[in-house]
């Protein structure tokens, strides 16, 4: 049995072996390239004990930003391009007069953490001058890529920002998409070859055929349109106000703001989205007879009725009032989405675990995920609901001690699934011990927590 100090050793080792120089790979099989929302993990995991690699992690996703601001969601390792399917031939994105000049990139986006784990670096930065320079570089860039959702992916001007593909959400096969999924015939598909299922993952942890044929269908209709945002939104059979990627981009805003004040700039735009964003959250993603967050479909102009981890997401980014949030507490801390600490209790998995579609192997369709379970114990204590959060730490803890650095877990066994040494378990593991192991009072978790 390893103590914290042992296993915060492991994680480092994890992260050690994804380094590949300037940046970490999620993984050493599975995922060979630099992933957007992963690298935002990632660093909030080294900024625990090495602050020049944290630095380095977001400095060098920013250099594969669009020139309409977006950061794409993977930027490819070009030294191994075929090891990955959608690989960047496939993906062909130089036909957007956006993409950078010497990077080769995806062409969607993922969700924005990455000014919350910048203004992280800075706090915890044991060389202040050295991290002030970085946040210098960085927030013209991270005010670039919150200005591109604003202008290009909310078309309506709500304070929602939508997603066009299930890849953007983080959360692939979630059953939140399904029947978004599901209207979409997938006609005229080039050949194309799976990679995924030959690095040592079961087939039944990952999404299915028929789900891939709608991604590539979509990704096509992106190429079709040269990832000319005006034109796919035309077109684009799936779009979705998702909860998870507005409540991080709202938090995002509200710590992208206090960089601007760090650095002397005028921020009130920034404020103005938070606002406008935690709103309309409120306003249109709040399910009454739920209790729960749930996304919209923007095609099918109505809410989707499927309630999973993600709708307890607004709670990471303070929009619900006291009220709310206890409804969400209630939801949360029901079989739902907890075994009631039977001993079963392995923390909050992605979906409701007496829902219709509920599969504790598969994936983003009931496994729990370190990264949902970390923003949901920084809302939980946010809220003041102290107990509940610290038994999602204490599992997030437990998985790891007994299961290992893994993807994502089995919510009933705990067993791991999907890829091992997986860089964000080990980076958000650093995170929610650093306080314990340091001894030092953590201002970072505290303004993450209090939302000060
Ligand atoms: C597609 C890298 C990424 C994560 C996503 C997760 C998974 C990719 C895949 O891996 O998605 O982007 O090939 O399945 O769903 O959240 O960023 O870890």
């Amino acid at each position: 049995m390893s103590n914290i100090s042992e296993l915060a050793l492991d994680a480092k080792a994890v992260l050690d072996k994804n380094w590949l120089g300037t940046y970490t790979r999620p993984s050493p099989r599975l995922y060979p390239h630099q992933w957007n929302w992963d690298s935002g993990f990632i660093a909030i995991g080294y900024s625990t004990y090495d602050q020049d690699r944290a630095q380095l992690e977001l400095t060098s996703l920013f250099k594969a930003q669009w020139k309409n601001g977006m950061v794409p969601h993977i930027v490819f390792n070009q030294k191994v391009p075929d090891d990955y399917f959608p690989g960047a031939k496939f993906w062909d994105s130089q036909r957007s007069e956006n993409t950078p000049e010497d990077y080769i990139t995806s062409g969607i986006t993922q969700p924005p953490i990455h000014a919350s784990s910048a203004l992280c670096i800075y706090e915890r930065a044991s060389d202040k001058e050295k991290a002030l320079k970085f946040l210098e570089h960085i927030y013209p860039k991270l005010l670039a890529s919150h200005r591109f959702f604003y202008n290009e992916r909310d078309p309506k001007n709500e304070g929602l920002v939508y997603i066009r593909h299930p890849w953007e959400s983080g959360l692939d096969n979630s059953p939140n998409w399904d029947n978004s999924l599901k209207k979409i015939t997938p006609q005229d598909l080039p050949e194309f070859k799976r990679k995924d299922l030959k690095k040592g993952v079961p087939s039944e942890q990952r999404p299915t055929d028929d789900d891939y044929n709608r991604y590539i269908y979509l990704l096509e209709l992106f190429k079709k349109h040269d990832y000319n945002e005006s034109d796919i939104l035309e077109e684009c059979p799936f779009l979705i106000q998702d909860t998870l990627m507005n409540s991080v981009l709202a938090k995002a805003d509200h710590d992208l703001a206090k960089i601007g004040k760090i650095l002397g700039e005028n921020v009130s735009e920034i404020i103005s989205w938070e606002e406008k964003t935690k709103n309309a959250i409120n306003r249109k993603l709040w399910h009454k007879g739920h209790g729960i967050y749930d996304d919209f479909d923007l095609k099918a102009d109505k809410m989707i009725e499927v309630d999973t981890a993600t709708g307890f997401s607004p709670l990471f980014s303070g929009a619900p009032s006291q009220n709310q949030a206890q409804k969400l507490y209630d939801y949360l801390d029901s079989k739902s989405f907890c075994k009631l600490h039977d001993n079963k209790c392995f923390s909050i998995p992605n979906y409701n675990m007496e829902g219709e579609y509920f599969e504790p192997l598969n994936y983003w369709r009931g496994p729990i995920w370190i990264n949902i379970n970390w923003m949901l114990h920084l809302g939980l204590l946010r809220y003041g609901f102290k107990d509940k959060a610290e038994s999602v730490k204490a599992d997030i803890i437990e998985l790891i001690r007994r299961f290992g650095f893994h993807e994502y877990f089995d919510p009933i066994k705990g067993i791991g699934y999907g890829s091992s040494n997986f860089s964000w378990t080990a980076a958000l593991f650093l995170d929610v011990v650093y306080e314990e192991i340091s001894n030092t009072s953590d201002k970072h978790r505290q303004n993450l927590i209090f939302g000060e």
